[in-house]
């Protein structure tokens, strides 16, 4: 079978939020894939996909994506349909900086919390 007619595989856990904001972006561009349940930190197969050992990685016939940002990226530029950002170079900006944030920046929220007591 040629590379790109395979369906894709997803290495993810049901309960890692990484993986699951990857699982939506599939689902809502109706792209078709197959789902590898990860049962332990370190196994072997995704660490033969991701030596960082981190999920989710994305296969893709005979390319291997890695960290849901760059997943999500991927899956926005080859498939197009049901785009997850917007045309408009500000809003897709803000779009950015909320996923950035979301994703590296978790801990600071303490700040909020914290912050004025
Ligand atoms: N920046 C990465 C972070 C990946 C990550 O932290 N994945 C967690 C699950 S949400 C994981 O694989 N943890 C396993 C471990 O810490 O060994 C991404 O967005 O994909």
């Amino acid at each position: 079978m040629e590379d790109g007619n395979q369906a894709m595989k997803l290495y993810s856990h049901p309960m890692s939020s990484c993986s699951r904001r990857v699982r939506l972006a599939l689902s809502l561009k109706g792209l078709k894939y197959e789902c590898i349940n990860i049962t332990s930190v370190g196994d072997p197969e995704l660490l033969k996909l991701n030596p960082m050992g981190y999920m989710p990685a994305l296969v893709d016939g005979t390319t291997v994506v890695s960290d849901s940002y760059a997943i999500l990226l991927y899956l926005e530029e080859k498939h197009p349909q049901h785009a997850l950002l917007p045309q408009d170079i500000i809003k897709k900006s803000i779009n950015y900086q909320v996923f950035q944030h979301s994703a590296s920046s978790e801990y600071n929220f303490s700040s909020l919390y914290w912050g004025n007591c």
